[in-house]
């Protein structure tokens, strides 16, 4: 394992390790990639005003999210196919959240079964660890999704989340190059028992887009919200809301959570930085409902950003398969300590001893700071 300078510097020591394939799925985003660029650089255009003179000697980074205490406000986004990265796949990956105190989100396309997940998180996690979310994609085969809504439940999972921003996949030119595909011996292994288990390399294109136009439901629609609250017990979180009107529907079908999302830039590029889509969402309810926020928080920095501007927490994506990649659950594990150290750290120098104490006058735009101008902080 090496060394963690940052989450940036990671990127690049896992491209080195990773084969290409692997790298360009995990890095890449859609069309142009100017949505996952965007992601990184609004915060770059955000400045903290910081308090003085506050005592700091206790810092207080724990939270809440959905009634569950969390150790810091920073939880594992869903992402795919874990088991490109390292052998133990997304059991190194939860056991590395329970381990940081946080919130396991397992994704549906995820190389290992729930029931096998929840389980390795338990037995790593202390007493009143947050538990296992479980990320929900709609297949057109409802029976199917019904089933795996079940044990999803029975496997002891604490919330469902729904991905609203994917009824067909960005199109990820790097993956179409690369004719991506699981290579033998990786499926999508929660829904093989459902018959949908295999992603091999197609003869053309990406075997990811392909398997997402054939298997899920391009139909999906509000309504099914309704339904799929229906069938469970459990909280509905909905990912990948950019709108304050959506944010508004999203309450009014009675969901529990929002996390603002445009997917790692992977979905519709074009659409805005989340960090820059979150407020008017959390103005229109943030009130009601608990906001979450994930893309391109990559620094301590970021979060009290994020959380200055409404986010109940943040999660985070790559970053996390650059810490697999490169070692395991002790390199995922590592990026939870990177970030709770630049945390603490921005909380004290901000003058902000706990989470609470981080307010919306804690930041600026930067071009609101007198003597800038718009254009000239504009990124490149
Ligand atoms: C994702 N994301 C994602 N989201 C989801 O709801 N289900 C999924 O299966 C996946 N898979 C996935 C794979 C990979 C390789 C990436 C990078 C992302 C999106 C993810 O949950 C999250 O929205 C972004 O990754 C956040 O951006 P950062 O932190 O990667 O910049
Ligand atoms: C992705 C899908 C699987 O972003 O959500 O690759």
């Amino acid at each position: 394992m090496i060394a963690i300078p940052n989450l940036r510097a990671l990127q690049g020591l896992a491209g080195e390790k990773l084969p290409p394939m692997a790298f360009d799925y995990y890095s890449g985003g859609a069309d142009d990639e100017i949505t996952l660029r965007e992601n990184e650089a609004a915060y770059g255009r955000i400045r903290i005003l910081p308090h003085m003179l506050v005592d700091v000697s206790v810092v207080e980074r724990h939270t809440t999210v959905l009634g569950r205490r969390v150790a810091m406000p920073v939880l594992a986004a869903p992402t795919a196919f874990h088991g490109l990265a390292h052998p133990d796949g997304e059991l190194a990956t939860a056991r590395a959240a329970a381990e940081a105190g946080t919130i396991f989100v397992l994704s549906t396309l995820s190389n290992t079964d729930v029931e096998a997940v929840v389980p390795a998180y338990d037995a790593a996690a202390g007493p009143g660890a947050p538990g296992v979310w479980f990320q929900l994609y709609l297949y057109k085969d409802r029976a199917a999704t019904r089933a795996l809504v079940e044990r999803v439940e029975a496997a002891g999972c604490r919330a469902l989340v729904l991905t609203v921003d994917a009824p067909v996949i960005g199109r990820r030119e790097r993956d179409e190059k690369n004719r991506f595909g699981l290579p033998a011996g990786l499926t999508v292994r929660n829904m093989v028992a459902h018959g949908y288990g295999t992603l091999a390399s197609p003869d053309e294109g990406s075997g990811l887009a392909h398997y997402v136009a054939t298997m899920l439901d391009t139909s999906q629609s509000w309504k099914d919200v309704e339904w799929l609250a229906g069938i469970t017990r459990l909280p509905i979180v909905v990912k990948g809301i950019l709108r304050a009107s959506d944010g508004r529907r999203a309450k009014e079908a009675g969901v529990a959570a929002l996390v603002v999302s445009n997917h790692g830039g992977r979905q519709l590029d074009g659409v805005p930085a989340t960090i820059d889509a979150l407020e008017p969402i959390v103005a229109e309810v943030g009130a009601e409902l608990e906001v979450l926020v994930d893309g391109g928080v990559r620094r301590g920095t970021d979060v009290l950003k994020a959380l200055a501007l409404g986010a109940r927490a943040v999660l985070v994506g790559r970053p996390l398969l650059w810490g697999l990649a490169l070692g395991g659950q002790a390199g995922a594990r590592a990026v939870y300590s990177v970030l709770e150290r630049e945390l603490v750290q921005a909380m004290m120098l901000s003058g902000v001893p706990t989470i609470g104490a981080i307010r919306r006058d804690l930041v600026k735009q930067a071009w609101q700071i007198p003597g800038r101008s718009k254009a000239e902080l504009a990124p490149p």
